[in-house]
């Protein structure tokens, strides 16, 4: 008997729980692996290192696209960006406009299965699920037939789009005139993730005295820019010294290096820059390193409650990052590269009935993964054509093996192996390749697409392979 066919009745019938398990998918936006139990010794994570302890770390989990919205369409359709539309922000919207020719997203098939699906917060690209006009109109859903309820709750803000860079004080974002940071001495309600929490943990509670199954998606809006959060997050740095920042040298040569126009063109920065800057790259990291811990607070808080409900031994929990970070390596802050720190985010999973619990695997796996590993889990039918590959076996079996990732970012495309990285820019009169060798100490500094014309070829198949 394979450890799957062992794994799957343990956690899908412990006999108290005959239903179908619960699940709450926690979406943490412009999460990089920034948290000790992922190896950064001096982030204050104690809520989702709970959950690294009691549920299985993928400490090699790939994104597919270094940015929000066409990151979450993968995870809320199990499916590549394959062509250009997919792979920008607006792609659940995009195909939201012919909803017969769209693939069923993932809470509306779970609906349509069985489960009440509950979405607070930014979970797909527009927190609370809509588009049009301060992404609030209801005319508008990114994802039709999807949710139960979806919800963004915006006091003291305006709307969505003004929550989702918002400052204290029902404050919204100036482009290039209000700050990068802010900690202003507050409760959790001084900034948008409290109000988020709150109103997360009412559905929770309603939806423990519903006779039919959850999914409950929570989408918690820090670390994303602006890198605003309660002092008290980043009294917890005081004092603390950061690590170098590692190989932070502009790349030469054909790279996804980008300007950083995000962080550069949107806020406001006294002329300072952290590129060249040590004293403001430090303030920089020790704000994002504060909106981290104030998410995880909010995590902790989730976490109790499923707890004190009762409903922690039937609920699934996944706690995902949207993409990775760059905090000054290869001289970019921000994302939309496709460097490691772009791609590379946490993904943790406790299932009821797991073995092997608390051992991190680093096995590759990808965003993709999670849409058919739910199916399995809860034996809901999974549909034809997903991308990804469910990663039961990895629950059971922390060294169970993955699968090399893909990931793209407008027309550039990449694989990650075990090994090796390799990216492939399409130019005007050729095509061109990044080659980066995982197995030394050099990571993603030199190119060695020159050196190896074999691996390229090798790869570059693979590519295409996965990407059909
Ligand atoms: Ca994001």
């Amino acid at each position: 008997m394979s450890f799957k066919s062992l794994f799957l009745p343990l956690a899908l019938l412990s006999t108290a729980f005959a239903e179908k398990p619960n699940i709450l998918l926690i979406c943490v936006d412009d999460l990089r692996p920034e948290l000790k139990s992922f190896g950064a010794n001096y982030i204050h994570s104690p809520a989702m290192d709970s959950l690294v302890a009691s549920g299985r770390a993928f400490t090699r989990h790939y994104v597919q696209a270094p940015t929000c919205g066409a990151s979450r369409y993968v995870l809320l359709t199990g499916k590549y960006g394959v062509v250009q539309g997919l792979r920008g922000n607006n792609a659940l919207a995009s195909v939201a406009k012919d909803a017969d020719k769209q693939p069923h997203s993932m809470p509306r098939h779970f609906r349509e299965n069985g489960y009440r699906t509950v979405s607070i917060g930014k979970v797909s690209h527009y927190p609370g699920g809509l588009g049009g006009k301060g992404w609030s109109d209801p005319e508008k859903p990114e994802m039709p037939g999807a949710w139960d309820i979806s919800l963004m709750p915006t006091d003291p803000w305006e709307n969505p789009e003004v929550a989702m860079h918002s400052y204290a004080g029902g404050k919204g974002r100036e482009r290039g005139v209000t700050p990068v940071n802010e900690h202003v001495d507050g409760d959790d309600l001084t900034y948008t993730d409290g109000w988020i929490t709150r109103e997360s943990l009412k559905q929770m509670e309603e939806l423990s005295g519903k006779d039919e199954p959850f999914f409950l998606a929570v989408g918690l809006m820090k670390p994303h820019l602006p890198f605003a959060c309660p002092k008290k997050y980043l009294d917890l740095y005081e004092g603390v010294e950061l690590p170098p920042i590692s190989h932070p040298e502009k790349p030469e040569g054909l790279t996804t290096w980008h300007s950083s126009g995000e962080f550069f063109g949107r806020y406001f920065h006294a002329d300072r820059d952290p590129r060249t800057d040590p004293a403001y790259a430090d303030e920089i990291r020790r704000s994002y390193a504060a909106c981290v811990s104030y998410a995880d607070a909010q995590v902790a808080q989730l976490l109790e409650r499923l707890e004190k409900l009762g409903l922690e031994e039937n609920t699934i929990v996944i706690l995902w990052g949207d993409h990775g970070y760059h905090l000054g390596e290869h001289s970019i802050y921000g994302k939309h590269s496709l460097f490691e720190e772009s791609l590379l985010a946490p993904l943790v999973i406790r299932a009821p009935g797991m073995k092997q619990s608390g051992i991190s695997s680093s096995s590759i796996t990808e965003t993709a993964d999670i849409y058919p590993t739910l199916c399995e889990l809860t034996g809901v039918p999974q549909p034809a054509g997903l991308s990804g590959e469910s990663l039961v076996a990895n629950l059971s079996d922390p060294a169970a093996p993955g699968r090399p990732a893909i990931s793209y970012a407008g027309k550039r495309e990449t694989i990650r192996t075990d090994t090796h990285r390799l990216i492939r820019h399409h130019l005007k009169d050729r095509t061109a390749f990044e080659l980066y060798d995982h197995t030394g100490s050099d990571g993603e500094i030199t190119n060695l697409a020159g050196e190896k014309p074999e691996l390229v070829q090798e790869l570059n198949a693979l590519l295409d392979e996965r990407m059909k």
